[in-house]
Formats: C-alpha cells, sequence, structure tokens
C-alpha cells in the first residue's frame, strides 16, 4: 500500500507503540506534523524549547522503561535537540529523535536552516541515519526503535528531508530486523557465573555496587534476592537510587564523591565487590588506584566497553543484568557475615552523613526531607543538577523503585523541570516532585507553560540558594572563597509562576515548610514552592577532586544533632 514518508513514519510510530510525542515543528518536519492528526493515538506535546522536548521525552523513557520520542525541524530545532540527546547517550536512556532537513536537493548548499545533524550528534548516538530513500523508511524507524531499547539502551536520531516527508512509497512493516554487526550479549558466560558465585560464596565482606543497569533491566527482584540471601550490603552510584529500597536492613546508601562516608568506607574495605550494571564513573569511585584496593572485582554489564575501560575487574561478566542474576542467584549459598556488618554499623554510627543540624535557619536538607515525609516517599523526584540534585539524593528515602530520576553522566542543568513534565504525561497517577536549583530552574524555566498546557500535575520545589550552588562550593573549599560568578539573582518566581498560572508560595523560615508542601499536595494541579534557603550551605560528604573515596570529608561536627525521627538510618527491613 503507498502512503507519504510522513504516513509511513506515524504508522510506524503507532506500530512500536508510541503514544506520546514531545517536539516543536517547522518548515522541514511541517508536512510530518501536518500528518499528525489522522493518528490520534499519538499525542503531541508542545515544549517551548526542543531541549526542553528531548529531556521531557527522556524523563518519559526513564519512567515507563517504553522509548521516549521527540521531534524538531531542521537546523536550530535539532541542534537545540543536543544537549537532550547527549544527556540520553550518557544515561543510557532509550530515545528516538526525528528531526527535519532540507528537501534532498538542497543538502550540501547550507541552505535555509541547514545543518549536518547526523555529522553533529555521531559520537552521542547509539546510532543515527540520515533518510535518502523513502523506500527504506519503515525499516529504518523499526530499526532505530530496536536500537534504542535493546541491549544497552540509547538514543538513536532519524533525519528526514522534508521531500521524503511528502513522497510516496509502498509501506511494508519489517516483523523483524537484525542490524548488521549488532548482537547485543543478553546472556552471561556460564563459566564466568561460576566463578563469580565461587568468590561471592567464599567472601568475607562482600559488597554490592549497584547501578542503573539494574533499574534499566528492572532487575530490583533478582537484586535483592541476591543481597537477601547471601547477606551482602548494597551501595548504589547516583543513577543506581531506587534500585535498592533505601530502608532496607541491607542498604548502605549511595556512593561517590557526595556519598554516605560509611558506603564509600564499604568500598574500601570490601574484599569481594559486585558491581552490577554500572560503569564506574569517576564520580564514584574517585581516585581509581585508591577505589575498592582490598578487593576481587566482579562486573556484571551488558556492554562489553564497559569492562576494564576504568577499572581493572576480576569477573567480567557480560549480560542483561536480570538475566546474568537469576542464573547467579541459584548458585549462591545462603551465608550470614556478622562481623563485617558489625564493622559497616559501627562506621555508620561514627559517620552518620545524612544528619540535618538544627538550626534556626531554613536547611535545604530539611526542604527534601520534609517533602519525603509528606509523600511517605511515595512521588517519583526529578532534579536539576548541583547542590539540589546532591541533596535529592541523600536526605530522602527511595524504597519505590525508580523513584529518583536525575541526570547523572552530562550533569545537565535545565534536566528537572522538562524531564518532570515527561515523568508525570507518562505516570500520570504518580506523584511528581522537581526539586531543582535556582540555577538549574532558569535554564529551562520557560517549560512552566508546557505544564500549564498540558495540565502536567507537576509539584517544584526550588532550592533558590541565589547561587550556582555547587560551584560556589568549589569557590569556598577549593578556591580560597573566590566567588568568580557564581552570585545568581533570579526573577520573582511565585510571581512567574502566577504569571503562568500556576499557584505558587515563598517560604523562608523553617516553620512554614511543611504547611507550604502540604497546600501544594492538597493542589490538584501543578504547584510551585520557592524555598529561599541558607545561601551557603554546603552538600557534605565530600570526596574532593583527585582523592580516593576513604578521603571524605565530612560536615563540621560541633553543631550536628541528629533531627530523631527524620535523620536517614534504616529502620527496618522491608
Ligand atoms: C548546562 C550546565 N552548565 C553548567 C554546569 C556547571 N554547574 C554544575 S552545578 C552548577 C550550579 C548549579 O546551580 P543551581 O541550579 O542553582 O544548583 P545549586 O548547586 O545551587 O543547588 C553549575 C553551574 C552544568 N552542570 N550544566
Ligand atoms: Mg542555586
Amino acid at each position: 500500500m503507498k502512503m507519504t514518508g510522513a504516513q509511513i513514519i506515524c504508522e510506524c510510530l503507532a506500530k512500536e507503540g508510541v503514544d506520546v510525542i514531545f517536539g516543536i515543528l517547522g518548515g522541514a518536519i511541517l508536512p510530518l506534523y501536518d500528518t499528525l492528526p489522522q493518528y490520534p493515538q499519538l499525542r503531541h506535546i508542545l515544549t517551548r524549547h526542543e531541549q526542553g522536548a528531548a529531556h521531557a521525552a527522556e524523563g518519559y523513557a526513564r519512567a515507563t522503561g517504553k522509548v521516549g520520542v521527540c521531534m524538531a525541524t531542521s537546523g536550530p530545532g535539532a541542534t537545540n535537540l543536543v544537549t537532550g540527546i547527549a544527556n540520553a547517550h550518557l544515561d543510557s536512556s532509550p530515545m528516538v529523535a526525528i528531526t527535519g532537513q532540507v528537501a534532498r536537493p538542497f543538502i550540501g548548499k547550507d541552505a535555509f536552516q541547514e545543518v549536518d545533524i547526523t555529522g553533529i550528534t555521531l559520537p552521542i548516538t547509539k546510532h543515527n541515519y540520515l533518510v535518502l530513500d523513502t523506500g527504506s523508511l519503515a525499516r529504518t524507524v523499526k530499526e532505530a526503535f530496536y536500537l534504542a531499547r535493546s541491549g544497552r539502551p540509547g538514543p538513536v536520531l532519524i533525519d528526514v528531508p522534508r521531500d521524503v516527508f511528502i513522497e510516496e512509497a509502498e509501506f511494508n512493516y519489517p516483523g523483524k530486523v537484525d542490524p548488521p554487526g549488532y548482537k547485543p550479549t543478553l546472556h552471561g558466560h556460564p563459566a564466568q557465573i561460576k566463578k563469580a558465585a565461587k568468590l561471592i560464596n567464599e567472601a568475607r565482606q562482600p559488597l554490592i555496587l549497584a547501578g542503573r543497569g539494574v533499574i534499566i533491566s528492572q532487575a530490583w527482584n533478582e537484586l535483592k534476592q541476591l543481597a537477601e540471601t547471601a547477606q551482602i550490603p548494597v551501595v548504589t552510584t547516583l543513577l543506581g537510587i531506587g534500585c535498592f529500597p533505601e530502608s532496607h536492613i541491607l542498604s548502605f546508601g549511595m556512593v561517590g564523591m557526595h556519598g554516605m562516608a560509611y558506603a564509600n568506607m564499604a568500598v574500601t574495605n570490601a574484599d569481594v565487590l559486585i558491581a552490577i550494571g554500572m560503569r564506574f564513573d569517576d564520580r564514584a569511585t574517585a581516585k581509581v588506584s585508591g577505589f575498592a584496593p582490598n578487593a576481587k572485582i566482579i562486573h556484571i554489564d551488558i556492554d562489553p566497553a564497559e569492562i576494564g575501560k576504568n577499572v581493572r575487574v576480576d569477573v567480567p561478566i557480560v549480560g542483561d543484568v536480570k538475566n546474568v542474576l537469576k542464573e547467579l542467584n541459584k548458585l549462591i549459598t545462603p551465608t550470614e557475615h556478622i562481623d563485617w556488618f558489625e564493622e559497616l554499623d559501627n562506621q555508620r554510627k561514627e559517620h552518620p552523613s545524612t544528619i540535618i543540624r538544627e538550626e534556626d535557619g531554613l536547611l535545604p536538607q530539611l526542604v527534601v526531607n520534609k517533602i519525603y515525609e509528606a509523600t511517605g516517599g511515595e512521588a517519583t523526584i526529578v532534579t536539576g543538577v548541583g547542590q539540589n540534585q546532591m541533596w535529592a539524593a541523600q536526605h530522602y528515602w527511595y524504597n519505590r523503585p525508580n523513584s529518583f530520576i536525575s541526570s547523572g553522566g552530562l550533569g545537565t542543568m535545565g534536566f528537572g523541570l522538562p524531564a518532570s513534565i515527561g515523568v508525570k504525561i507518562g505516570c500520570p497517577d504518580t506523584t511528581v516532585w522537581c526539586i531543582d536549583g535556582d540555577g538549574s530552574f532558569q535554564m529551562t524555566i520557560q517549560e512552566l507553560a508546557t505544564i500549564v498546557q498540558e495540565k502536567a500535575a507537576v509539584k517544584i520545589a526550588i532550592i533558590d540558594n541565589g547561587y550556582l550552588g555547587m560551584v560556589r562550593q568549589w569557590q569556598e573549599l577549593f578556591y580560597e572563597k573566590r566567588y568568580v560568578a557564581t552570585r545568581i539573582t533570579g526573577p520573582d518566581y511565585v510571581k512567574v509562576a502566577e504569571a503562568y498560572g500556576i499557584p505558587a508560595l515563598r517560604v523562608k523560615y523553617k516553620g512554614e515548610v511543611e504547611p507550604a508542601i502540604e497546600r501544594a499536595m492538597a493542589e490538584p494541579g501543578p504547584f510551585l514552592i520557592d524555598f529561599v534557603v541558607e545561601s551557603e550551605e554546603n552538600v557534605y560528604p565530600m570526596v574532593p577532586p583527585g582523592a580516593a573515596l576513604s578521603e571524605v570529608m565530612e560536615a563540621p561536627r560541633k553543631k550536628a544533632k541528629a533531627l530523631s525521627d527524620s535523620a536517614k538510618l534504616p529502620t527496618s527491613n522491608i
């Protein structure tokens, strides 16, 4: 059956189960947009900037596990997607980006709004295509979705010239695609799994270090089974947060630059480290020569390119985390590690890491903690980048799988607000809180309009410290307090929100925090709270750049006193 290129794309999207597309149109992609009304199952969400479309598509993808789709026109529309595509690439999020291109006869002529977007995105996509033959469109779209979601997920870009959208071709949807040279290894090698099991069964001080791969693979039950059977403590990377319940008795929090001191010490003292679905990012390992110096390392990852890339590994297992853990669990003998737990518990008592000082001023950590209490941990938290992100990671207990969504690899300020829209659109029944920095928020502030137009009931908490706070912290600690270009002003966020049609409140005092959060939760639609917090508060613990995980700086102790019911310590085995 003959169809236009635009119809072929829409047919393919519908067949792939796409229900939401985020984007902004323009001349080159207009024929595709013109076809959308023929496919009412494809809901289009108009963002206010293409970066917002890409982040929203990623938020949607991360929350639902489905492929996120974004679209943009040629030239500036396409280049505006670039940061969002790079973000999805570094955080292994499944995404298909469709860009319009100038018509085929104009390619290479510096035509109006022509950029070589496949050239630009080559290093930040899993794969990309410039479609010059309308007859190959269906296969290309099918392949793009397959690549985006299979193996290690990632973004795939399809660049489509304007005349290809308009030209007719025979529509045949391929049942299966088999891109040459692409065969992700899904099952771990049995001999390697056996070796790993032996190491685990004989370990005295084993530790699981779990990353985002556990979430992508939805392997939280298998992970729990491994940890509980062999009584192995679990620490996570930043993006691993939410793969293991944080109030579980075996949970020892997050590792890395702003990880818990006791989690970093656990890595330093472990004799067997089981690294699962993580890639030894430098924020997680700190100085590599000081990373897990006493441990034999087992590394489970679907991407063979990650094995031995940053850290020496004793037993690599390439495969999908869920499949590998299923096989591994069959070989694990129930064990106890009483002395090891005693050591870890003592470390945690001596280095509590997430205690919130008792202080008259409004501390950002308290804001996060109160959001946790008000939501009962049932919300999905989406963050900006900087101190706000680290406080959100540290002071909320993530017990629900995949309830923390943050820009880890690229560290993209501006990710939070649009990503939270994607999360809410993908999971409308979930409470979504965007905990953002005042700097990060101002990078994509225009997406407030998208929230209103799409009636996305996102709750926004701005951690308003008047600084590009994380950089200010580095200036304070490592540049003798020379605060160059980190003081940041902003508009009256309450007025801005109200101008967009979003109810809002400003909170300056401790006592106002809880009522404001309750007010936001009571509102059926979106709500914004501007939390004007202590401006020079620092994130601790901190491993200084270049130091090892064991060389962690902790919060100055003098004034520290636990808020008895809110310090983040495990209470129950859930
Ligand atoms: C797009 C982008 N530009 C610059 C940076 C570098 N950077 C990292 S954290 C940070 C400060 C973030 O400020 P804010 O959003 O107010 O968060 P805070 O640290 O104050 O909580 C900056 C500038 C970045 N991560 N992303
Ligand atoms: Mg700030």
